[in-house]
Order: C-alpha cells, then structure tokens, then sequence
C-alpha cells in the first residue's frame, strides 16, 4: 500500500494566523489584527516607515529619549529589570540602557525571533556588563515572567513606539493591567503615546510618498499566500489610511479594487468593488485621556516628557501610589 506523505506541518503561528484571518474574513467588517504584519518582511518595511520624513512619530520619540534619557532612567531605576514590549529592532533601547546601572537586566519580548536574537546580540556587545534575557513570544499571552536569575530588581516595563495605540481604549486598558502584572506591586511603565494633532500630518504619516506603508500593509497579503497558501491576487487590493476624527484613530485598510474572491483552507470570502479588510487602527491620546486610561489599569501618573511642538509623550507611570510625582515640572525637550 502506499503511504501519502503528511500534510507540511504548520508552526503554532501560522495555526493563531490561520485562525484570526478564517475569523476575520468571516466578518461583515473584514478584519486581520495587526500583530500579523511583523514577518520578517513586515519588520524591515516597518523599519524603513519610521524613517520617512513622513513618520514623525519615531524621531520624535528617539529626541525625547536622546535628551531625557538620563533622567528616566534616574526614575525607573538606575537599577532595574528592564522589560522591553515588542522590543522589534529595539534601535531607541540604548538610549536608555547607557544610563542604567551594569547590574540591570533588559528582557526584550518579541514575537519575530530572528530580529529579536539579531537586536539582543547588537545591544550585549554595545552593553556587555548588563544581563539579558530575549524572550520570543507574544508579550499580550504572557501570563507572567519567570527569570533564571534571583529576581529583586524593580521591574520597569519600557514600552515605546506608541504601539499602545494599536489596541482599542479597552484593550489598552487590559494591556496596561497586563503590565502591571508583569511588572509586580513596585513596578513603573515608562510608556510612549502619540497624541491627538492635525489630520494632514496624521495622514501624511500613514501615506508615505515612498509607498512603505502601503507595501507594508499590502504584506499581509502576501504573508497569507505565503504562509497559508490563501489564493488571492495582491494587486487586486490597495492600501486606504485615513484619520478618523470622531474616533481619534488612524485607520488602514486593504480594499478590493474590484469583485473578487479570497480562498482560503477550502473557504471561499468575496468582496465587492470598494469593499475592505480592516488592517490597523492606530489611537492617538491627548496627555489626560492616556493618563485617564492608564488609571483604569492602576497606573499613577508620575513624570511626562514630550517634544516642543506636542506631537509625541513620554510617560512615566508607578504602581506604588507613595511614589513622589515630579508634576508640574513636565519637561517639554
Ligand atoms: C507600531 N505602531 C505604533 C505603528 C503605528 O503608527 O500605529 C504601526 C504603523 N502602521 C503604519 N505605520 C506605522
């Protein structure tokens, strides 16, 4: 008799992506979370968005690290157990890593492994004396951190890139509850937002005349036939972001260019001309409505630091309600 040869194997990713797209698709509004952008592929273009003149999001982040950094630190630790969200290439890490004591620990938490492993190798050889522990998972699933190390650090959660912003208000609010877990009872959160301003900076950001963001959005596509065999024409769809007053968010969207058919594991999805796959959103938060929500997950507001034309903040937040706050003397760098 012969024996058929088994079906390739699918990784415990490719399965969750499988699923969330079969979810998605099967929606009135279709929808793939953005979690699945960061393949390989979606790395490198993401990393090519933040440095458009377009993305002023990153620069303006990197300037306020660049010239608080010391300072933060001075407030997280200098001591501590840095765990770093969704670490990706971690290029503003060492910014506040090289005003750390050389008995901290950084834990970068992320879900692309090879960039993770390249990035920890770039900052151990920039930091040799700091201990560090790369951590390959979805930092959202992580029910708690066990480190090899007796562990009587402070745990400070660095969380920059605005990446909050991704998630719905509630699911923010989780998030930062998730945080605080991970951070335990003395932990700080120094968090980066982007905040509310005018639609034609946002939308310029999200249209990068370089065609990053589009291709980067379009990668989904791509990921899908690579990964799950989805058979789809990429060129049928085009990349739509636009910012959403009434809900302060930027939203993106793939939309079909014509009437066609995505299949999928044996499941066919139309789409009529116009209509789309929502991809992303991306919140922005004014100083008091981030603070607001962050009180919801028992976060203090502590210190803020953000650049002069308002664009970008920096949050320190504590969990220990005696901790001494350093308003008014909010920093504009
Ligand atoms: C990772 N995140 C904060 C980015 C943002 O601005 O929402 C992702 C991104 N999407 C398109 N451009 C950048």
């Amino acid at each position: 008799m012969r024996s058929e040869s088994p079906a390739p194997k699918q990784t415990a990713e490719e399965e969750d992506f499988l699923s969330a797209v079969r979810e998605g698709l099967r929606q009135r509004q279709k929808s793939i979370p953005p979690k699945f952008f960061y393949d390989a592929r979606g790395s490198r273009l993401f990393d090519l968005i933040c440095a458009t003149p377009e993305y002023y999001p990153t620069r303006t982040e990197t300037g306020i690290l660049d010239r608080c950094g010391a300072e933060m630190a001075g407030l997280i630790g200098p001591s501590c157990t840095l765990i770093e969200l969704g670490s990706g290439s971690a290029v503003k890490t060492p910014l506040l890593l090289r005003h750390l004591n050389d008995d901290s620990v950084y834990v970068p938490i992320d879900i692309c492994e090879p960039q993770l492993l390249q990035s920890t190798q770039r900052l151990q050889a920039l930091f040799p004396a700091i201990r560090m522990r790369p951590l390959c998972a979805d930092y959202t699933r992580l029910p708690a951190l066990e480190l090899d190390e007796p562990d009587t650090l402070r745990r400070a959660v660095f969380f920059p890139g605005s990446t909050i912003g991704n998630y719905t208000p509630d699911e923010a609010v989780q998030l930062l509850r998730h945080a605080a877990q991970l951070s335990g009872s003395d932990g700080g959160l120094l968090i980066g937002v982007d905040c509310k301003k005018s639609p034609g900076l946002l939308n310029a950001a999200y249209n990068d005349a370089s065609g990053y963001t589009a291709a980067f959005n379009l990668n989904l596509l791509a990921r899908m036939q690579r990964e799950l065999g989805a058979q789809l024409d990429p060129d049928g769809f085009e990349h739509y972001a636009c910012y959403n007053t009434g809900k302060g968010r930027i939203e993106m969207h793939l939309v079909s260019r014509r009437k066609q058919a995505i299949r999928l594991d044996g499941e066919s999805f139309p789409f009529e001309p116009g209509e789309s796959i929502h991809t992303e959103n991306s919140y922005k938060y004014t100083t008091q409505e981030f603070r607001q929500l962050a009180r919801k997950a028992w976060w203090h507001p502590r210190m803020l630091w953000s650049d002069r034309e308002g664009l970008f903040d920096v949050h320190y937040l504590s969990l220990n309600a005696a901790e001494p706050h350093h308003f008014p003397q909010q920093a504009r760098c």
